[in-house]
């Protein structure tokens, strides 16, 4: 399906553009716009998406040092942090069955969370505490034994926060550190950790400009990373090709109308992004870069030099490519073997092909096994290790992958474990800790008395609305650290107590901070003032937060946790245990921002064990489809069953919503479901329609059918509301549950 025209006239015809600019003239010419502007120009990095803008150059520069590189999904969120407060009086009036009515929306817009809140068992509201009595709950709740404590955290904290989190937990004697990229990319740091030693992105955003074609695959980038956008045009007008993989055709992927392009923008409509658009069935990448392989090796376009010197295992790859049949791979993927054959030639044929992915790729049951046969494809073709190539995950959050980097992750490097072990002066706790799904596990069976959540919506995010929030009703005390309220703060309700502590974002807080972008790039922020002052408010920054907890817990020896309030102190201890960091120990004093050591792979030598990649085989993905009869739907009743993936609109970031409808894929509000009009006639059902949706774990009535670009069999929907309809079905590699490949009957009561 070589398809590169949208096919509804009434929606724009091209991502960005005007809606974006109008959003932007909205937003910045109200009352708060002057707040809003200061805050753009604020020297830190963007609060949304990990391609990195901001930092010391100013707000509007990219890591090139290019200006006009903010988009309007950085607005939406700066603009939502300059709500005002909550009054002290809204939460007496609503109780917490008044505010579980509310939507994401709508929790969103109640304003800024600013003093500390605790609903205690048999109460039925949120009561306002003080910070003491705070502390005096965490002392106690953190004394659990070691394996009955746990944290969750989402990456919009900083280096230096994610930094304490781990050392506070570790130094407990707790592996449990569950954060939201086990949700996300974790089986892209699985994944290329085998393979090339480095779990995140070979490709900085300088080399990504000497590249002459782009793969891009399950990411709706026009959304989620608006700025990515700016590079797919440059590479086109340099007569570069790019390749979309995604079963649904996103608009701003066909054609894209970026402000840094203006002139362009209005003569045209917007530039054009994709070269070749190849919409195949949701979960079977491995059998299209199978096909790709098979393809390129008939082609001889395969670098066998390459593969001998600076690969392992390149032999039974090839091998399984040539075994597999075509039949198969065109059965499985939905595509036909010209599309790939095609795809094939202009990788093979280009000098330097970076390979980009996101959710489409990660969130499968073998999301690994994804990650794996992209890698051999890079590396079959040579395009490892050298400028202008590489893998690269298009990481989520802005400081996802600085969570990471400080060790809030599960599967801890041995020499961070080392280094730890030695400010620790004891040895890190060998027991396994929980990833989200385990700790989400191990909650429903009772095992968990203590969670604290650094930011994020762990209820929402989850699979199986029901199962989160009865698995976080087993837990005795929950900490919710955030800046706004979300649904997990009023439906994840522990068993004993729940607080709400509010704290500073990014922008404000008292001292500078450090962020790391999908990009590998360490960013400075600037210490800021918040509009929410004291006396009025009553917020603290999440470094005085869990150092004054860690404080009151340890004490001096062997850390000084007090002095640990001084983020200099917590970078100089950063420097010394991450590897690659070294150079964030003067950040604050020369302001030098810079890409971390050892990630970037520009020669074919990886950081594996013998320098060479390993490669691993990947065997063709498994996928079935149960029958009505499975949804206990009889046959003859109206309906069809069909691959559910879920995803973003274009008017929300992650959990929270900030707009009802999605303008781009013309669907006017959360409630709806698009679908392919040839899968809406063979159901005997018609656009507009409202409908139930099944799946394994619940059910949604009322859901409204919006025929649209999306492959036959697949269908698309908004998450978090989506996440009642499905069990976790997780990679077990990873963690990570399949969002993109849910089983569905979409059908009449
Ligand atoms: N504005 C905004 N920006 C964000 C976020 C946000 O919510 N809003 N969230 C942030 C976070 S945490 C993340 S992880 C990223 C998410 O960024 P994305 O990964 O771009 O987000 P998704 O909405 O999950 O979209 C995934 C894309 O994969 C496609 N897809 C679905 N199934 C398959 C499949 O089987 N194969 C292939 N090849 N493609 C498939 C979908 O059609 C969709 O286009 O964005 C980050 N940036
Ligand atoms: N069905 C389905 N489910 C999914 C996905 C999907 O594609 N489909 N995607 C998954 C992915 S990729 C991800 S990353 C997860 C996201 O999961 P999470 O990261 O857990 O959720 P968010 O909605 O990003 O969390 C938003 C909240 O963070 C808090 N917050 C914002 N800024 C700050 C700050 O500076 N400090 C603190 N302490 N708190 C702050 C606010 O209270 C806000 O309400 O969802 C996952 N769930
Ligand atoms: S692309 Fe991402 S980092 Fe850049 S301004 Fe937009 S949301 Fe922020
Ligand atoms: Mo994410």
């Amino acid at each position: 399906m070589m398809n590169n025209s949208p096919d509804n006239e009434s929606h724009p015809s091209a991502g960005g553009g005007l809606p974006v600019i109008q959003y932007w003239v909205e937003k910045t010419f109200t009352p708060t716009g002057v707040k809003l502007w200061q805050t753009l120009n604020h020297k830190s990095a963007c609060l949304s998406c990990a391609w990195g803008t901001g930092g010391q150059k100013g707000g509007f520069v990219n890591e090139a040092g290019e200006y006009l590189q903010r988009c309007a999904k950085s607005v939406e969120a700066i603009a939502s942090e300059l709500q005002p407060a909550i009054s002290q009086e809204f939460f007496e009036k609503y109780s917490i069955s008044q505010l579980q009515q509310l939507t994401s929306q709508e929790c969103d817009r109640l304003g800024r969370l600013s003093y500390p809140l605790i609903l205690r068992t048999g109460s039925s509201h949120y009561e306002r505490i003080t910070w003491s009595e705070v502390y005096q709950i965490a002392v106690p709740a953190f004394r659990q034994p070691a394996q009955r404590i746990a944290t969750y955290s989402s990456g919009r904290s900083s280096n230096e926060a994610a930094y304490l989190l781990q050392l506070l937990m570790r130094s407990l004697g707790s592996n449990n550190l569950a954060d939201c990229s086990d949700l996300c990319h974790a089986p892209s740091t699985v994944g290329l950790k085998q393979v090339f030693g480095s779990g995140t992105s070979m490709v900085s955003l300088e080399s990504l400009k000497h590249s002459d074609c782009v793969v891009l695959i399950g990411s709706n980038a026009p959304a989620n990373h608006p700025r990515l956008m700016n590079e797919l045009i440059k590479l086109r007008q340099r007569n570069g090709k790019v390749i979309i993989i995604n079963p649904q055709i996103e608009i701003g992927l066909v054609k894209f109308a970026s402000p840094a392009f203006p002139i362009k923008s209005l003569l045209t409509g917007g530039s054009d992004i994709s070269t070749l658009y190849l919409q195949l069935i949701p979960g079977s990448d491995v059998a299209l870069f199978i096909g790709l392989q098979k393809s390129l090796i008939a082609q001889n376009l395969i670098k066998t030099e390459y593969l001998t010197s600076y690969t392992d295992g390149w032999q039974a790859v090839i091998d399984y490519a040539n075994q597999t049949s075509w039949d198969s791979i065109t059965a499985n993927s939905g595509l036909s073997q010209e599309e790939i054959t095609a795809a094939a030639y202009l990788i093979g044929t280009s000098k330097s092909v970076v390979f980009a992915w996101a959710m489409g790729i990660t969130q499968h049951s073998n999301g690994v096994d994804n990650v794996f046969s992209i890698a051999n494809t890079a590396l079959i073709t040579g395009n490892a290790g050298k400028v202008g190539a590489g893998t690269m995950p298009i990481r989520g959050h802005s400081n996802v992958q600085g969570f990471g980097s400080m060790g809030v992750t599960v599967n801890l490097r041995e020499e961070i474990k080392q280094a730890l072990s030695k400010l620790l002066q004891k040895p890190i706790s060998e027991t396994p800790g929980y990833h989200t799904r385990d700790l989400i596990e191990a909650a429903t069976q009772g095992k968990v008395d203590t969670l604290l959540c650094l930011g994020g919506n762990l209820y929402a995010a989850n699979p199986d609305l029901q199962q989160a929030q009865q698995a976080l009703s087993q837990i005795q005390t929950i900490f919710y650290v955030a800046t706004k309220p979300n649904l997990g703060h009023f439906h994840g309700l522990a068993q004993h107590q729940t607080l709400l502590l509010p704290v500073f974002n990014r922008f404000e807080n008292p001292h500078q901070t450090t962020t790391e972008s999908g990009n590998n790039f360490v960013r400075l922020n600037d210490e800021g003032k918040s509009h929410l002052q004291y006396p009025d408010a009553d917020l603290i920054s999440e470094v005085e937060l869990l150092t004054e907890i860690a404080h009151r817990l340890h004490g001096e020896s062997p850390i000084n946790w007090s002095k640990l309030q001084d983020t200099n102190y917590v970078r100089e201890l950063i420097a010394k245990t991450i590897p690659g960091y070294q150079k964030i120990a003067t950040i604050d004093k020369n302001q030098e921002e810079f890409t971390i050591e050892g990630r970037i792979f520009t020669q074919p030598k990886f950081a594996t064990t013998s320098g060479k990649a390993q490669m691993v085989v990947t065997p063709l993905p498994q996928l079935s489809l149960p029958t009505k009869a499975d949804f206990g739907i009889s046959e003859n009743q109206v309906g069809i069953v069909v691959i559910l993936g879920t995803g973003r609109s274009y008017g929300q970031h992650n959990t929270v919503v900030y707009h009802r409808e999605d303008k781009y894929r013309g669907m006017p509000h959360r409630h709806c479901i698009l679908m392919n009009s040839l899968d809406v006639q063979k159901a005997r059902l018609q656009q507009h329609q409202r409908v139930s949706v099944k799946g394994n774990a619940g059910e949604l009535d009322n859901i409204e059918i919006i025929c649209g670009a999306i492959r036959e069999g697949a269908v698309f929907m908004f998450y978090p509301e989506a996440n009642i309809l499905f069990k976790a079905n997780i990679d077990a590699r990873s963690g990570t549950p399949a969002y993109k490949r849910i089983p569905v009957c979409v059908y009449v009561k």
